[in-house]
């Protein structure tokens, strides 16, 4: 090798670390700038035994409430869902099916545990819990 080949690796290298230190530089500055609150659904003031449904979810999934206490279920979704009690459970929440911004109530007279569902999304669950 001759020094003019030298010269022209040493330029590529040389040239290979500016692009790489550019684009260091250039990602570095593509980092958010915008600190904006957002607002998360936790922000969300929940009343008190109140389970609301939204984006096929009960949001309270379990809840423990006192012997006698009304539930409601809030539908916050375009698709109608239903609150029922599982199988086997004589007692518990079976609702009819309840569309967007409906609700349903159902009180808890007697102690014990209440897992249900939803009929046409079973893999939608929550539970509640009912204490003296
Ligand atoms: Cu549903």
């Amino acid at each position: 090798m001759n020094m003019k080949k030298y010269g022209i690796i040493a330029g590529v290298v040389i040239l290979l670390i500016g692009v790489g230190l550019f684009s260091m530089n250039k990602s570095a500055s593509v980092v958010p700038n915008n600190t904006a609150p957002s607002i998360s659904p936790s922000a969300v003031v929940n009343e008190p035994n109140t389970v609301r449904i939204s984006n096929y979810e009960f949001l309270q999934g379990k809840i423990t409430v006192k012997k006698g206490t009304t539930v409601t279920w809030k539908n916050e979704d375009i698709a109608k869902h239903t609150v029922t009690v599982e199988e086997g459970i004589t007692e518990g929440p079976r609702s009819e099916f309840f569309g967007k911004g409906e609700e349903y109530r159902y009180t808890f007279n007697t102690v014990g545990n209440y897992p249900y569902f939803c009929e046409p999304h079973p893999y939608m669950k929550g539970s509640v819990e009912v204490i003296e």
